[in-house]
């Protein structure tokens, strides 16, 4: 029966609905169906089409500006749902997160901060396309232990590597950890860039989260 609903949700993402998506998430979340399996088995497959049908030249630029504002609401929709699951959790501490200078892709690092909120960290967002100085001037007014570095272009994740340069010459890298992510970046990058984690989607990225988080005390 969650099948149905998770189905309908990644078909009206696909098809550029966004009402109908909204409409599907909530109908999903009023038949008990938890927000994490709407995110990961409805939003994120059917985002993951879009992108396919992208890069084959079936879909264009207008086809994923419509879905992408899809997943954007039903995020918004499940929001306070999330937010009442929430676990304070011991290891949890303060984030900075955004998406590189440069770049616009907007809905992983969302999604990934979503999460790490979700999972009791205190998270500061600072949006898309991010000078390099506010990172650095974020992590330094915040206190933060953690900065997420997101990046979707070939083009931009060299602008990771430029943060966490400019976290090393502002005297910070010794009190915060870096991870990064975007489709792009591997943990190959990660290491070569030096950063100290890297995971794959926002699951991964609340593991690691914690994970250094421990690290980081
Ligand atoms: C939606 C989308 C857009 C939307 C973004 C809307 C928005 N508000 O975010 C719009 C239409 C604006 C857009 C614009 C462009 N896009 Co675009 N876009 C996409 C698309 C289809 C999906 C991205 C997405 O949202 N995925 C869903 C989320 C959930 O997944 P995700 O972002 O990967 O995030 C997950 C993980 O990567 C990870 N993660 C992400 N961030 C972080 C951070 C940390 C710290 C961690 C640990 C993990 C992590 O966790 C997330 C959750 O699971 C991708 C295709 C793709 N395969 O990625 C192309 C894609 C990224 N775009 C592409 C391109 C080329 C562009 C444009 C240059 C197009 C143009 N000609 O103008 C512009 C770039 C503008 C700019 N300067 O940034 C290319 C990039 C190619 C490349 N090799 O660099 C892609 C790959 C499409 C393609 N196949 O050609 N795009």
């Amino acid at each position: 029966m969650s099948s149905d609903f998770l189905t309908r949700i990644t078909e009206s993402l696909v098809d550029g609905d966004p009402a109908a998506t909204v409409a599907h998430t909530r109908a999903a979340l009023a038949a008990g169906v938890e927000p994490m399996a709407i995110i990961d088995q409805g939003l994120v497959p059917g985002m993951r089409m879009v992108g396919e049908k992208f890069s084959s030249g079936e879909y264009f630029l207008p086809n994923l500006i419509v879905s992408a504002s899809g997943m954007k609401q039903a995020m918004q929709a499940l929001e306070p749902e999330l937010r009442k699951r929430q676990q304070k959790l011991a290891s949890a501490g303060t984030v900075v997160i955004g998406t590189v200078k440069g770049d616009i892709h907007e809905i992983g690092k969302t999604l990934v901060a979503t999460m790490l909120a979700a999972h009791g960290f205190d998270v500061h967002d600072l949006g898309v396309d991010v000078p390099t100085e506010r990172f650095v001037a974020a992590v330094r007014d915040t206190g933060a232990t953690l900065v997420g570095l997101s990046a979707l272009l070939t083009t931009t994740m060299s602008v990771q590597k430029k943060v966490i340069d400019a976290l090393e010459e502002a005297g910070l890298r010794g009190r915060v950890q870096v991870m990064v992510g975007g489709a792009p970046v591997s943990r190959a990058w990660a290491d070569e860039i030096g950063a100290d984690g890297y995971a794959e989607d926002a699951v991964g990225a609340v593991e690691t989260a914690i994970r250094l988080a421990g690290a980081a005390r």
